[in-house]
């Protein structure tokens, strides 16, 4: 089960909008493990197929720290069915915008569904880090970036380091 390279800014990848998943197959299962492999070496909490390059919507989830016992979620077409009006703030980074953080407010909680591995469906409430970190990979499925809701300023200075990067990275630099 290999950890898989994971798509970095300014990639278009990452604008794509990921296809729905019919059949849960062999297939879409060795990619959730590939999923999961890929988000606890990088580390990261969260992880959407398309930031591994496919645009499929698949997303997994671990919210257990270091020294717990893992707690793996997979969330086969995860959609948002209600949101609160209350909102809160939350420090939200991205494997795919490493080593940038920025606080980005949403809704507080969020009742969502998805299928399972099994394919059962299944409906859920969420707050605090959970209910971030499902928006932020519902958001990947979509093609949108937590870097979306800062400022115009902010966001254009963060997607020009990246792309200077790239281009230095590009060039053998
Ligand atoms: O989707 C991603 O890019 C993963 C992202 C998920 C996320 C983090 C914070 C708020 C919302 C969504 C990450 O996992 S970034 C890394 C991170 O948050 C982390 C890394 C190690 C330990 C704990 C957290
Ligand atoms: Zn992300």
């Amino acid at each position: 089960m290999p950890a898989r390279p994971l798509v970095i800014l300014p990639d278009s990848q990452l604008r794509q909008v990921s296809e729905p998943i019919g059949d849960i197959t062999d297939d879409i299962r060795a990619l959730a493990r590939d999923m999961l492999e890929t988000m606890y070496e990088a580390p990261g909490i969260g992880l959407a197929a398309i930031q591994i390059g496919v645009p499929k919507r698949l997303v997994v989830i671990d919210l257990a720290k270091d020294g717990e016992e893992k707690r793996p979620m997979v969330l086969v077409n995860p959609e948002i069915t209600w949101a609160s009006d209350e909102r809160r703030a939350y420090e939200e980074g991205c494997l795919s915008i490493p080593d940038y953080y920025e606080e980005v407010e949403r809704p507080e909680r969020v009742r969502f569904r998805y299928r399972d591995l099994d394919g059962k469906t299944v409906e859920a409430d969420a707050d605090g880090v959970l209910a971030t970190c499902v928006q932020h990979e519902i958001d990947h499925l979509n093609g949108v970036l937590f870097i979306d809701y800062l400022s115009k300023l902010k966001r254009d200075r963060v997607i020009k380091k990246f792309q200077k990067a790239a281009k230095r990275e590009s060039e053998g630099v």
